[in-house]
């Protein structure tokens, strides 16, 4: 007998939609049958029966790129933990998470990874780990074996902030991950160009937080790109994958390189596809909101940024969750440099893309791919994870096409007091969202089991 058959709904395959019965056994989708077929047929009814008609059933979100209970400085973390920011993730569609563990400037990698294990107990979604290089010594270095061995398959490297890496050793980090098969992915912005701007805008008194993008423009961001290719490019092509684009000076970099040959994967996250440089503009210190870097850009950046999600470019919308609540921005009051950095995407991605992602032209399908079956491609989770498939873990969303929701703070589950979306209004929204075959949340709340979130040990991409 199935644990679980899903009737009538229209599934969001790989291949387009298609209007199947599917059905659950041990975690996994056991059978899918076209409407008409008895899904069920030799086998009896299921334990539990869910009708789905009039909605759409998704591959679970993927969101490769989260900083749950993320240290940023004395006594400052993002404001989601594992606890909290997975229900956030479950109810707005996401099953999967991969967050990024960081090595402490001492510290071994393998004590970071267990650090997250630790932080990711009790979470609510499964999740994968990437994991933050501070170093590029012979220690860290020899270590990235082993974390592959333990399901850690792509590691980070900053060119900005104190964990930034020289030009050196992203050479000796590229290297080893070529030699390895893993990915490395890249935060890209000149460190040099940053400091230099923010001095200087600070010394003329220009401390409010529109003058956070003022100080590390699209140029900034296009040239660490660039860079960081090139550096990859006479690094036996190790395969590269850009971490939260914003604009056009870094897509066309990825653009030339692909065009070469080079195995480059470049990402996107919402905040630069549905918000604007304007918003640094309002009053009140509201700007700091949007305080996240790389910062929001122009509405013609969010122009090509779409486009490079139609042509192709771009194959991953991420979120960069990592939010601060507003007493914490208001540390940097008086100084923009000082505000942390991060804004809030884990709930509202999956609504956000599918409902703005069909008006511009985008099938679901495509729309699924993006934020599902190529962030799980890229970073080894798939076919387990990111499609609707006999044999996948049994991660689903019902989606109704037909739900207008407008975002507001007070409908959302991220433990921090505002959301960058608010008064978004939305068409279409998760009304069921299932991990490994379990309901987890239902019309906009968690009503699942709390802690069934389980580590996934990813493969080599
Ligand atoms: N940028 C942010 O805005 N927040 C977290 C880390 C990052 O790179
Ligand atoms: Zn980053
Ligand atoms: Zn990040």
């Amino acid at each position: 007998m199935y644990d679980l058959v899903i009737r009538n709904g229209k599934l969001v395959t790989e291949k387009g939609i298609v209007e199947a019965d599917l059905a659950v056994l041990d975690g996994c989708i056991a059978n899918i049958m076209p409407r008409g077929d008895d899904v069920t047929a030799g086998i009896g009814e299921a334990k539990e029966t869910i009708d789905a008609a009039g909605q759409y059933v998704l591959p679970g979100g993927v969101d490769v790129h989260t900083h749950l209970d993320m240290p940023l400085r004395d006594n400052i973390k993002s404001a989601d933990d594992f606890a909290t920011g997975t229900i956030a993730a479950a109810v707005g569609g996401t099953t999967t998470i991969v967050d990024y563990a960081c090595q402490e400037p001492e510290g071994s990698l393998a004590d970071a990874l267990k650090v997250w294990k630790e932080k990711a107990k009790g979470a609510n979604v499964d999740y994968g780990m990437h994991m933050s290089l501070v170093r590029a010594d012979d220690a860290t270095l020899n270590e990235m074996a082993d974390m592959v061995s333990q399901g850690v398959t792509s590691f980070k490297v900053y060119l900005v902030y104190g964990m930034r890496l020289s030009d050196e050793e992203l050479c000796r980090v590229l290297d080893r991950s070529a030699h390895l098969g893993t990915l490395v992915t890249a935060h890209c912005e000149n460190y040099g160009v940053i400091s230099y701007r923010t001095k200087k805008l600070l010394a003329a008194g220009k401390t409010d937080p529109k003058y956070h993008p003022v100080s590390r423009p699209d140029r900034c961001e296009g040239e660490a790109v660039n860079r960081v290719l090139q550096l990859a490019a006479m690094t036996d092509m190790a395969p590269v994958y850009i971490v939260h684009n914003t604009c056009r000076e870094s897509i066309k970099c990825i653009e030339e390189a692909r065009s070469m040959g080079h195995p480059v994967f470049a990402e996107t996250c919402p905040q630069y596809l549905f918000l604007d440089d304007s918003l640094y503009e309002l009053p009140d210190f509201e700007g700091a909101k949007y305080v996240m870097s790389p910062p929001l850009r122009s509405i013609a950046d969010q122009e090509y940024l779409w486009e490079a999600l139609k042509n192709g470019t771009i194959k991953v919308v991420a979120t960069d969750h990592c939010p601060f609540p507003m007493e914490q921005k208001k540390i940097g009051l008086h100084n923009f440099s000082q505000i942390p950095n991060g804004g809030t995407g884990i709930e509202e991605r999956i609504p956000l893309m599918y409902s703005e992602g069909r008006k511009r032209g985008l099938s679901m399908t495509a729309v699924s791919k993006l934020v599902s079956t190529n962030p799980a491609k890229l970073f080894g989770m798939y076919p387990r994870k990111g499609t609707i498939r006999i044999g996948s873990d049994a991660d689903l969303v019902l989606y109704d096409p037909d739900k207008q929701v407008t975002i507001r703070h007070d409908i959302l589950h991220e433990n921090v007091d505002y959301t960058c979306y608010e008064g978004f209004v939305v068409d279409g929204y998760p009304t069921m969202t299932i991990l490994r075959g379990q309901v987890l949340a239902k019309d906009g709340d968690f009503t699942g089991r709390s802690g069934l979130g389980q580590y996934i040990r990813r493969d080599l991409p």
